[in-house]
Formats: C-alpha cells, structure tokens, sequence
C-alpha cells in the first residue's frame, strides 16, 4: 500500500532523530553535567517521540471496512449514519468524497441521499441483487490523524448465504472462471481473471452495462458476488450486523432462532476462515425494538442504564441460546473482536450532534462516538 510508504517514512526518520539526540546527551551525561537535568532531558525527549510517533503512525492510512449483513439487518442505514457522523461531528472531522455506485441497472444512490431519507422519518429502499455501494470517506482519527474509509454496502437478501461459501481461493475462483467466460461469450472481451471483482473492473462492468444496455442472465449477479467477497478479502475491519429485531424475537420464535443461527454460522465460518488475519465488529442493529425488553431487565434498579452494560447482557443473553453466536464469542477472545448494540435513534436524536439518545424511561443505549472510533 502505497499510502503506507509516507508514515512508515516518517517513522523511521523520527526514531533515527531521536536516537540520535539520545546519544548526544549520553555523551553530555559523560562529560559530567548535572544528574537531575540530564534525566528531566531525558523524559521530555521520550515523551515528544511517543507523541510524534502517535501522530503519525496510521497517518494517510487506508482502512477498509465491509458491513457485512443479511437482508434487512440494516447495512444501508448504518452507511448513512457513518457518512453523516463523519461529516457533522467535529470530533471527527472529515469529508465524503464521490460515492461510487455499481448498480447494474438498480437505482444509484449516495451516502447524502440516504441520510437525507433517514432524515425525514424514511427508510432507504432494499439494496437489490445487482446493487452495490462503494464509498469512501475520509476522516481524522484523534483530530489529526488523517484516515481514509473504504465502505462497501451489498443486497443482503440474495448474497448474504452466498459469500462465505466463495471465501476460500478455491470456490473463489471457479466463480471469477465463469465470469470471465460469460463476460467473453456475451461482450466478447478477453478479461484478465485477477481483474475480476477489483473497483476499477466494475467501474468497467458499469459503463460497459450502460453502453450495451445490459446483458442477460445471472451474470450481473455473479458480477457483484465477486466483488462483495474480493471486497471481504481485502477489509481490515469486518463489521458483521445481528438484526436486533431477531434478538428481542428468537425466545419466542423458532423461526427466528434458526434464522439467527444461521446468520451467526456465516460470521463463525469468516472468523474461522481469517482468525487473527482480521479485526471484527459485531454490530447489533435496532436496539431501540429491544426498548421493552431491555427496560424489563433494567428499569426496575436504574433510571439509566449505561450502553456498555446492555451489550454486555446482550452477549451473555444471546450466548445462552444461540450456539453459533456463543461460537463467535469464543473466537473472540483470541482475536481483535468487539461487540456494539446500536439503533438508529440515537443518531435521529438531535440530528447533527448525533448524541446518545435517552430512551423513554431513562436508558440510555450506546454512544455512537465509541462506536464510530471503534470501527476506525
Ligand atoms: N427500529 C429500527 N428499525 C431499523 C433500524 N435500522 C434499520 N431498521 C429497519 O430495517 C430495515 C432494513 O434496513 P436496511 O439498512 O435497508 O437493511 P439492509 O441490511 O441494507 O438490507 P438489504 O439492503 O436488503 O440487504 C429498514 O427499512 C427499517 O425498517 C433501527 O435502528 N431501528
Ligand atoms: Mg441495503
């Protein structure tokens, strides 16, 4: 990663600079100046070098980051409330830049359009089998620390089941072998297959579809499948979403229970797939349908129950019933793993501070902050 080059630059340079003044006042130690000074010398120095070494390390630094959800589970509201916390919040000041959108033949939609929705009450429309979102933001991490997000938004609906089983090179690329070949009989071109689900080949796919006005069959599908699990391949940061409306329902429904084991059998199978290789972000969504439950559990001793003490009986609560999850819970404790419960209330709120909300009753769930600084 070319980015890379100019922090790792810097690093180094400082850590030459700084042992190099180290030795200059090792040699004044020896020439017999005052103790107490050498050593005030000393701290002060070691303290400029972790603070610049701080600024700079992750400067410039890309971070790619891929929601990864089933239908429904809210990846497309949780894009718009990233986009507009960046853009509002000052403790993380940043900008959006031009979305870039692969719809193959689906609506196009920008981060802005989805918050202008969420905005006034709306939900966005389902994200189809031929749409994804490729985003990217830039932010500062700490005030400073400049930070570039690549956000991937997918139709959960058809893909979700689907990816994991393409993850391993194997699967992958018999998949990426039956675009390349489809691609040759129906726009007869001769495509590279390493070029097959990279950014810059479905910006190709995308004018190439508005030029020929389509091609047919499950090709465009195949098409955005390779490009969610090549986005997946490449992520830093998975953020895995647990519908909250299946949380506060599987007790009750064994539908539901299945349902939420199965998804929670996808993320186990990735975590296993890329162990230590990945940092995860298990995201429960629409907390706010768990208000009752919630409430039952905690408003009889508190008036405000603190966000981190919900997650942490949501863990224990979802552990007890659902195997897989309590599966991913165990992978956890050897990876770089964190559990977040989020709703879109607490970013409605009062709209561009984006502070936690407090429910009715006096809960307040999580800080959106923790979890955006979480997820950087
Ligand atoms: N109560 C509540 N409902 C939510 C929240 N977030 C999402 N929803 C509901 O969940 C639905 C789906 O949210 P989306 O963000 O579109 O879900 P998605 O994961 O993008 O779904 P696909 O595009 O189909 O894969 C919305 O239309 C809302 O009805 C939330 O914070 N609270
Ligand atoms: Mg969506």
């Amino acid at each position: 990663n070319r980015l890379n080059l100019l922090p790792d630059a810097s690093r180094i340079l400082l850590t030459l600079f700084f042992l190099s003044l180290g030795y200059y006042l090792y040699n004044v130690f020896h020439l017999g100046a005052d103790v107490k000074i050498i050593a005030i010398c000393v701290v002060l120095l070691f303290g400029a070098y972790l603070g610049l070494m701080t600024v700079v390390k992750g400067s410039g630094r890309r971070m790619s980051v891929i929601v990864i959800g089933p239908g429904e589970s809210g990846k497309t509201v949780l894009a718009g409330c990233i986009y507009a916390h960046i853009v509002f919040t000052r403790r993380i000041s940043g900008i959006s830049e031009k979305p870039i959108m692969l719809s193959l033949g689906g609506v196009d939609m920008a981060l802005h359009d989805i918050y202008l929705l969420l905005k006034s009450g709306d939900w966005p429309p389902i994200t189809g089998p031929t749409e994804a979102r490729f985003f990217k933001l830039r932010a500062k991490k700490r005030w400073i620390t400049p930070v570039s997000i690549e956000l991937v938004d997918f139709g959960g609906t058809v893909h979700f089941d689907a990816i994991h089983k393409h993850l391993d090179p194997e699967s992958y690329n018999k998949l990426v072998e039956e675009i390349g070949k489809e691609l040759k009989e129906t726009l007869e071109e001769d495509i590279p297959e390493e070029v097959i689900g990279t950014l810059d080949f479905m910006q190709w796919i995308k004018s190439k579809w508005e030029e020929e006005n389509g091609f047919v069959g499950d090709l465009r599908e195949k098409i955005i499948r390779a490009y969610i699990c090549r986005s997946i391949m490449e992520a830093e940061k998975l953020i895995f979403l647990i519908d909250g409306k299946q949380v506060r329902d599987f007790r009750d429904n064994s539908q539901t229970e299945t349902q939420l084991t199965k998804n929670c059998e996808v993320y186990r199978d990735i975590m296993n797939h890329y162990k230590g290789k990945k940092k995860y972000r298990l995201v429960i969504t629409k907390t706010d349908e768990m208000d009752d439950l919630i409430k039952k559990r905690f408003y009889k001793n508190r008036r405000n129950v603190e966000g981190k003490v919900v997650e942490k009986w949501l863990l224990r609560e979802i552990s007890r019933e659902i195997s897989t999850f309590k599966e991913i819970t165990s992978i956890g404790e050897t990876v770089d793993a964190k559990l977040y419960a989020i709703c879109l209330e607490t970013f409605k709120d009062d709209g561009e501070n984006l502070r936690p909300l407090r429910f009715e009753g006096g809960i307040t769930l999580w800080n959106y902050d923790d979890f955006i600084r979480g997820i950087l």
